[in-house]
């Protein structure tokens, strides 16, 4: 490319459009303008990611690879074009032909390769990891369909298939040359070769071909593009005809076709084991084909190589690479392991028991059989390692295969050399209660990295009014340094600062509202409170503490029609996975007391409740910038980070919270007056349980504002629900309120009365957002990679070895 300006850009548009569709500039349809965009801005970067690599070969820099069972970065269009520098010259130039940038980044379809947190967070990784300039990759599934269309029909939670490969993905680049072979099932022994080693020998063995598409990952303005490799299935021609049945045949040929959805709970279905080998085991090899172009002995794997483990899913990378330097290139099994550990880490991102995942051995036998072997070794020479230095009992709790299960978290953590929680006090919780046992025998494995968000998205690209606002105030600096972010707290008494932002919270709370009336077709009051809970739907988060509160608000209002509350819109945004009754039965019962209050004139439009369907990356760029109030009530200790609480507070959002999570560093953050806390901490919930004193029938009994709230769901007050009511009803008094919601409950609603004070005394709230803006800025995933580099990866940036231009190649 040559310099880029508003008219040679026209031209290349003119001219690629022609050559692509065969219409004019001026007669391409939405459709086309954004493919051809798109490969125009991928043709831009080309040359820096080939650069990139090229630098990385040439200096034999170690490198990391993120390994994870979910990406989900979203729209890419404005956000590489953001990192390109470009952003403001394609507006322009658009401009000038009548397009909208926005509109227009509206029809890419959305890269849903994830459910929630998990898969957000690595994505938000990858953009900081370019943008560090550190010389680290993604490793994953190209599922064909991500994670499914979220619609509601008479209230009820529907599913439709998200076909977002449908027009075709400009971003990705298909690599058949770079494909594997992966092996599964089949039967496999040990026998002598010639050179009296044992080997594994397989026979009916199944083998899936895995073709890699690569994403670039483009560096925040500095040149640098990373590769998100991406693997695709394919069945080898020479296999055709081994298959047992067609079923079986089908198994293996859908096999990257849907991504699971189910968030934080393991289904332990034999698909996904079979896709977790998949990309394991592709992932691995390629990285093993090219350390072996380095000519280097096995020994420097760890000096070149560092592989990270994101939650258990990929844990068989640490079997795979055994099998790999074992079987295949004869290193021992003491040194293989030696390597093995030093190139592993791992991340934990639960504490819950439900998402610990474990796989029954016969299962493994018969999916991974060379895995299991493996496996079984790890864990037979740990116990044998760990006799006489530590107890038997610590031993057999700690250990891989216990019974009929494989204990993925256990391997994760023996076979690897750190293993990290997500937010300081989920990190304490893994070495004080969830990990202890281990944190007795690796004391030295354990430490944090407390998430962090791709900040320049949730800022810069999401919220163009208040980054104006910064601009102005501030400069620019915050743009690419977060921790500049700082220097707002400077203009807590200017109320000229004060006031743009709050026009710019406005004016994003009024784009909101019209979206609102298009897509759900209630009117909401950008004057009235904007209180968002955006997560997904899951019972230890709590959506249902928020909806019982607002039931209290309700019969409240009707009681007395003249209390004085500011108006509030309740914003929920999330999916439920399919097989959680429960979770659908808390969507549909939003949904009718939704109806119930948003009909009820004599409510006078105090309080509406707005359920957004389909809450994902783009629905959060839309609700985040408009949101006043941030709900992150999950019961202490449950909710390992949190990333939504992140992005609300840098766009001015008050959070109400409970003390969990990143929650805690939040508050360390902006300090008591700038944060609504509320409920029991993290230590009197694990009083309760070492007590077994809770008893949510009693609370009910004694409250009659409980007993009124939870009655509403069982005795005709809401319309239109039935079981739903009843199954909510038994979770809190049947079975005894496993999340302590009646507990939390009169605290929270007192965090709810500061919240509508407060906001009443404009000058408070909106000094109080502000401060909230300015103490974002630790929370950036550029920090957290940082650290991950540092600390875990010892990986360095690439600009500590070349000297290279920090501009793109415009
Ligand atoms: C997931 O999104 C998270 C944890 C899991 O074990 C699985 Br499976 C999926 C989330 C946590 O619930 C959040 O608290 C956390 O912020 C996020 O992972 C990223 O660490």
């Amino acid at each position: 490319m040559t310099i880029l300006t508003k008219e040679n850009l026209k031209e290349e548009l003119r001219q690629r459009v022609r050559e692509s569709y065969a219409v004019e500039l001026e007669d391409a349809s939405a459709d086309e303008l954004f493919f051809t965009l798109g490969s125009l801005v991928k043709a831009i970067y080309n040359d820096n990611w080939r650069e990139t690599w090229k630098n990385y070969l040439k200096e034999e820099q170690k490198q990391s690879y993120y390994f994870s069972i979910e990406f989900l970065p979203g729209k890419m269009l404005k956000s590489n074009l953001l990192n390109l520098g470009l952003l403001d010259l394609v507006r322009d130039t658009l401009s000038d032909l009548d397009v909208d940038l926005d509109d227009l980044a509206d029809v890419e379809k959305d890269m849903a390769l994830g459910n929630g947190g998990l898969g957000r967070l690595a994505s938000c990784f990858m953009d900081s990891i370019a943008s560090s300039g550190l010389p680290g990759n993604g490793n994953g599934i190209r599922y064909d369909y991500g994670l499914f269309k979220q619609q509601f029909v008479d209230g009820h939670q529907v599913e439709l298939p998200d076909e977002w490969l449908n027009n075709g993905n400009v971003w990705e680049i298909r690599r058949p040359s770079k494909a594997v072979n992966v092996h599964f099932a089949g039967d496999v022994y040990l026998k002598e070769n010639e050179n009296g080693q044992l080997k594994p020998v397989a026979e009916n063995e199944i083998i899936l071909r895995a073709v890699p598409y690569d994403t670039g990952m483009v560096g925040y303005q500095n040149g640098i593009v990373n590769t998100m490799r991406l693997w695709s299935v394919e069945i080898p021609a020479s296999e055709e005809g081994k298959y047992k049945s067609i079923e079986e045949r089908r198994v293996y040929e859908d096999l990257t076709a849907v991504l699971y959805p189910d968030d934080s709970n393991e289904r332990g279905r034999m698909t996904r084991l079979i896709q977790e080998y998949f990309f394991v085991s592709a992932g691995v090899q390629s990285i093993v084909r090219y350390f072996q172009k380095l000519n280097k002995p096995w020994s420097a794997l760890s000096e070149k190589v560092a592989i990270h483990i994101n939650d258990t899913h990929p844990a068989l990378c640490i079997p795979e690479l055994m099998r790999i330097l074992i079987d295949e290139n004869d290193v021992t099994w003491e040194q293989a392991w030696d390597i093995t550990v030093k190139v592993m880490s791992y991340t934990n991102h639960t504490i819950l028991a439900e998402a610990l995942e474990k796989w029954p051995v016969y299962l493994m036998k018969q999916i991974v059989p060379r895995m299991y072997q493996i496996i079984e070794e790890i864990d037979r020479r740990y116990v044998e390692s760990m006799r006489g230095i530590h107890p038997e009992d610590l031993i057999q709790r700690t250990r891989i295969i216990q019974g009929d299960q494989v204990h993925m978290a256990n391997l994760s953590i023996i076979g690897s050399h750190s293993t990290n929680g997500v937010a300081k006090l989920h990190s304490d919780l893994l070495k004080s209660v969830v990990l202890h046992d281990f944190y007795v025998i690796y004391p030295d494995r354990f430490n944090n990295k407390t998430n962090g968000i791709a900040q320049r998205r949730w800022s810069q690209l999401a919220n163009e009014p208040l980054s104006n606002v910064l601009d102005e105030s501030i400069g620019q600096t915050w743009r690419k340094d977060s921790s500049d972010l700082k220097l707002l707290m400077n203009y807590q008494n200017d109320e000229k600062v004060l006031e743009k932002l709050a026009q710019a919270k406005h004016q994003k709370k009024e784009e909101l509202a019209e979206y609102i009336q298009e897509t759900t077709g209630i009117t909401v009051s950008p004057n009235a409170i904007f209180d968002v809970q955006i997560k997904r739907l899951h019972a230890y988060k709590r959506q249902l503490l928020n909806l019982m509160h607002i039931l209290k608000l309700y019969f409240d209002l009707k009681d007395n029609p003249e209390l004085d509350i500011h108006p509030r819109v309740f914003i929920f945004g999330a999916k439920a996975a399919p097989s959680y009754t429960y979770a659908k039965a808390i969507i549909k019962t939003i949904n009718e007391v939704a109806n119930m209050i948003n009909n009820d004139a004599s409510i006078q439009d105090k309080i509406k409740i707005v359920f957004l369907p389909n809450y994902n990356v783009s629905l959060a760029e839309r609700i985040i910038p408009a949101a006043d109030v941030s709900e992150q009530i999950s019961l202490a200790s449950k909710e390992a980070s949190g990333t939504s609480n992140m992005k609300l507070m840098l766009n001015g959002a008050v959070t109400v919270a409970t003390l969990d999570g990143a929650n805690v560093e939040i508050r360390d953050a902006v300090g008591d007056e700038n944060i609504c806390i509320f409920g029991l901490t993290e230590e009197e919930v694990y009083a309760y349980y070492e007590n077994h004193e809770y008893y949510s029938k009693q609370i009910y009994d004694e409250n009659p504002v409980i007993r009124r709230v939870v009655d509403s769901f069982v005795d005709g007050t809401i319309p239109n629900i039935g079981y739903e009511g009843r199954e909510i009803y038994d979770s809190l008094i049947r079975y005894n309120d496993e999340y302590f919601l009646l507990r939390d409950f009169d605290d929270y609603c007192r965090a709810q009365e500061r919240i509508d004070t407060t906001y009443k005394d404009q000058a408070l709230w909106r000094k109080i957002s502000l401060v909230n803006i300015a103490n974002a800025g630790r929370f950036s995933s550029d920090d957290t990679v940082r650290l991950y580099a540092e600390d875990i990866w010892q990986i360095e940036p690439i600009f500590a070895h070349t000297e290279k231009e920090g501009t793109s190649n415009v």
